[in-house]
């Protein structure tokens, strides 16, 4: 495209508009061209001014659209909205311009009235070129005083100097702009589609862009249907205690404002993130479009400009913060249920996991091991000896992961963690001014609220240094009491019950009070705009409230009370996350772990996840596919979904399938609700156990791998469960689906998803593959369908990627034992008779590893005739010096193989060679050392 011809003169357009020197390296130039004769023509219709309506005509309450100043007609086209607004209704238009080192500065002045009041006039647009793969931009008041999410991001301070992107102002007068993609042309950002695609005020901020494709993915956390997205919907986000449900488009746990997009056929492709922690909207449109809504904070845009898919994960993770690196163990197994109830329940569902040897390696107790479920305590009638079982349970090889919520029950007398954080008037309190409801707040100040302890309870605010404190030793003491090796945070969005309900639910706890949370009245309780997130649950005549099942809005935050709720509500899991981190660090001394219900951009750098309280049924385990893979965008790749199933009783088929897909999450945990069936995998017979253990033996096999994967995204960022369009984006299929996924680039995982099901169809993209089981070759010379039949024994199909080399280990009923037994060298040939992979290996528990040193690295190569495996870094250690292979595995060796030979001396090894796989014996080769073996045909 004559892209850079375009650019001059344009050029020439803003220096004549505005006067100011313009380099050509700076990516932001200015142009005028939808300005004719001084007369704006917008390109499209105005935005939708009615989207609680959701495109339903009959929806829009005319007067209510009116009193926005937009105009109501029914008289527009099919998919057009009746409320819309209109041109001079409100309008930003630049007044100054500057350019800064990093891009430029221009200053907007509002006239006309914004739609929900609270108008402010002065507008600070700020466009910045961060590095040549991130554009970052910014609308705030000019006065700076808006709130701003207190997470930092992680940019390059510089300018790029071949930046991947341009912009441009479009519009002077209703101000607009859009970004291109420079070798492409593509423009990935473009505001200037219609009146009201910007509009900024108080407690309502709006931007709309149109989309450069409709292979758009991310934003979260829903369950949506598809993975990529449907057009013509909206969903909100703001953290709430909010079961993933099939009849809304309910907002969950997590807020996570950031998309992927394959702009076209070559599969280029850039990410959004929205850093907003507001009650926020995404609404797309048929354009396609994506409206993005907040109801306060500014709007601060990053984009991120891969080229490729994954590196549009690495740019996002290295902005918002890599990944932790998991321990070695939390790889394994892990089996866990609400509502053991008592200790032999719990030693049932561990002693039939390990009757049938499944692999396990971590176990859990939830609220239920409590007393009267306060957080730190056991219930001795119960649980007598839990401490010392787990201990037993670690003497094993085992590890223990038990639950936190982070409310403090505040009517008892003694109890500590309750003393300790009033003492540091650590609570969430009412802001002052705000008219307090009865019985609402303690002597301090603190904001109650009724959650698992029987009594109120208040909200320690983890902004605060001082909670993040006493929150760790806390935990540091509590460890000598019940030893743990790792830490679940659970309601931390947080949650509350009944929040504003005339009936509050008390489920399971019928003897409980009924007392309810009220909220009062005012402008952040009850927002001039009410966003989906709060409009969509009104399941009773009384309107329904941002604080519904949550706090109230209108109390206060941070060390200096500087935040309202209202703004830093959706990171309340996330700043609880790190601290709890480090706790778990201090107690145990090791790298630990640590899973949060709620999460926001950059909590994978602290902690995993999982998709919350699903339902034991088909279509769940099916979309806890899309839900893992949108993670993984996020930069938590460390999830999964309860295996078999949370509410309702699972069946043994469903469970079995589960427990299949189950063993290629990254978080492979069964997990059960109060008052259901027993589902561990050895307490629904034989069927059920058998094809459980069997599917976790290939799992645990496959863990060298899973970890170097980890490792890779700890590093460098990007996925380790990856959709198939980020190894593939050139193959139009590819970018829908949803039920198949990789392990980084090497392995296809194709699960069987359905009752009674007897042929499995998946995809297989462009490449050479290799069963896993049948070692069979698979040569597509283009993506194709294929189908299987299976039945009642058959596993998950699972193929190898040609080209790839990594290393299997032999399986044990955990991994403290698995990661000493003997390791297997797989390479898997491409056509040109190549492979090509790596190894990560430390002791699997230290504390930052990689960053000290403190492992093992070894390339693995393979080519026509050889393989090699070469240490590119090693210390000593006991952890690895002592592991050694044991055999070597060639797929796609298709020549018969007369010899091979070891380290170019004539040292014959045994090998058996069927038609796809050459296997080869080897004499303990320890990892420690550069192996060659050579074969001749
Ligand atoms: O309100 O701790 O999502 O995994 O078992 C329910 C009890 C509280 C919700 C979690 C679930 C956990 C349950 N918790």
């Amino acid at each position: 495209m004559a892209c850079s011809k375009h650019r001059v003169a344009l050029v020439v357009v803003g220096l004549l508009l505005v006067g100011v020197v313009v380099a050509v390296a700076v990516p932001l130039s200015l142009r005028g061209d939808q300005e004719k004769n001084g007369k704006y023509t917008p390109r499209f219709q105005g935005q939708d001014c009615y989207p609680e309506a959701e495109g339903k005509r009959s929806a829009v309450n005319k007067t209510a659209c009116l009193k926005r100043g937009c105009a109501f007609s029914t008289d527009v086209p099919a998919g057009q909205p009746v409320c819309q607004y209109t041109e001079g209704q409100y309008r930003l238009s630049v007044s100054s311009i500057v350019r800064t080192s990093l891009g430029l500065q221009a200053t907007l002045q509002q006239t006309g009235s914004a739609p929900f009041g609270g108008d402010i006039r002065s507008w600070r647009f700020t466009f910045e070129s961060r590095g040549d793969d991130i554009a970052h931009f910014v609308f705030d008041a000019t006065d700076s005083s808006r709130y701003k999410v207190p997470k930092p991001v992680d940019v390059p301070a510089r300018a790029g100097k071949q930046p991947k992107y341009e912009s441009r102002i479009t519009n002077n007068h209703s101000f607009a702009f859009e970004i291109v993609r420079r070798d492409t042309g593509t423009v990935v950002w473009d505001t200037n589609i219609g009146a009201g695609s910007l509009i900024l005020s108080d407690q309502f901020l709006q931007i709309s862009s149109r989309l450069p494709s409709r292979n758009v993915y991310g934003l979260g956390e829903h369950m949506h249907e598809t993975f990529r997205h449907q057009m013509n919907r909206t969903w909100a986000s703001f953290a709430r205690d909010q079961p993933p449900s099939w009849d809304a488009e309910a907002n969950l746990y997590g807020v996570h404002p950031f998309y992927t997009c394959v702009e076209d056929a070559a599969g280029n492709s850039h990410g959004v993130l929205m850093l907003n922690s507001n009650a926020q909207e995404y609404s797309f449109t048929e354009l396609p479009s994506l409206t993005f809504r907040t109801i306060g904070g500014i709007l601060d845009f990053y984009i991120f400009m891969g080229p490729s898919p994954e590196q549009v994960i690495q740019q996002y993770t290295g902005a918002v913060g890599r990944p932790m690196m998991p321990p070695y163990w939390a790889l394994g197994f892990q089996l866990c249920r609400y509502g053991y109830n008592n200790i032999s329940n719990l030693q049932e569902a561990v002693e039939s996991t390990a009757r049938y040897q499944i692999p396990h390696d971590v176990q859990y107790v939830d609220i239920d091991h409590m007393d009267t479920q306060k957080i730190f305590t056991v219930s001795e009638q119960r649980f007598p000896g839990l401490n010392q079982y787990f201990q037993e349970l670690q003497s094993r090889g085992m590890r223990i992961i038990y639950i936190l919520d982070p409310c403090l029950v505040a009517n008892e007398t003694d109890y500590r963690p309750y003393e300790e954080m009033k003492r540091i008037q650590g609570n969430i309190k009412w802001a002052v001014g705000v008219e307090v409801p009865a019985n609402s707040s303690d002597t301090d100040g603190a904001i109650l609220g009724y959650v698992w302890p029987q009594g109120k309870t208040v909200f320690p605010d983890y902004l605060k240094n001082s909670v993040k404190q006493v929150w760790k030793s806390l935990i540091v003491d509590y460890r000598h009491n019940l030893t743990f090796d790792g830490l679940w945070i659970d309601m931390n969005e947080p949650a509350n019950f009944g929040t504003n309900e005339e009936r509050p639910f008390n489920w399971p706890e019928k003897d409980k009070p009924y007392w309810s949370l009220k909220c009062p009245s005012n402008t952040w309780e009850d927002p001039p705009y009410r966003p989906k997130a709060a409009y969509r649950f009104d399941s009773s005549s009384r309107p329904a409230r941002l604080s519904d099942k949550t706090i109230c809005m209108s109390t206060v935050q941070g060390d200096q009370d500087q935040y309202r709720h209202y703004d830093v509500h959706s990171i309340y899991g996330w700043s609880q996350t790190d601290a709890t981190l480090e706790a778990a660090r201090l107690a145990t001394g090791e790298r630990s772990i640590v899973i949060s219900r709620s999460t926001f951009p950059g909590s994978g750098t602290y902690a995993g996840h999982w998709l919350g309280d699903n339902v034991s049924q088909w279509k769940d385990m099916q979309s806890s596919i899309i839900g893992i893979l949108e993670f993984n965008l996020f930069g938590i790749p460390y999830i999964g979904a309860d295996i078999c199933g949370f509410f309702e009783n699972t069946s043994t088929e469903l469970c079995k399938r589960w427990m299949q897909l189950g063993a290629f999450y990254t978080y492979s945990r069964n997990h059960n609700g109060i008052t259901y069936l027993n589902q561990a995998p050895g307490q629904l017979g034989d069927d059920v156990a058998f094809a459980s253990r069997d599917i976790l033996r290939i799992r645990y096999q496959l863990l060298p791998y899973l970890y170097t994967l980890f490792h890779q995204a700890h590093t460098v960022g990007g996925t380790v469960i990856r959709p198939l369009h980020h190894e593939f984006p050139t193959e139009t299929d590819t970018l829908s689906i949803n039920k198949q996924f990789m392990w980084g680039a090497c392995l296809l995982i194709s699960p069987i998803l359905e009752e009674n099901q007897t042929q499995l169809e998946y995809y297989l993209p462009k490449a050479r593959w290799y069963n896993y089981y049948t070692h069979e070759q698979l040569l597509q010379t283009s993506g194709a369908w294929r189908r299987e039949t299976v039945d009642g024994n058959s596993k998950p199909s699972l193929h190898v990627r040609g080209g790839c080399a990594f290393i299997q280990q032999e399986y044990a009923n955990n991994t403290h034992f698995s990661r000493r037994l003997p390791l297997t060298l797989v390479a898997a040939l491409d056509g040109d008779g190549r492979a090509g992979g790596s190894i990560f290996w430390d002791d699997g528990v230290s504390i930052n590893t990689y960053e000290n040193g403190q492992y093992l690295e070894a390339q693995l190569s393979a080519t026509n005739n050889s393989l090699t495996v070469s240490v590119t870094h090693w210390v000593p250690s006991a952890d690895w010096d002592d592991l050694i292979f044991n055999t070597a595995q060639v797929l796609g060796v298709s020549q018969k193989v007369k010899s091979v030979y070891l380290q170019g001396q004539p040292q014959v090894l045994t090998f058996t060679q069927t038609e796809q796989l050459l296997e080869i014996v080897l004499p303990a080769l320890p990892l420690t050392q550069n192996v060659t073996i050579y074969w001749s045909v």
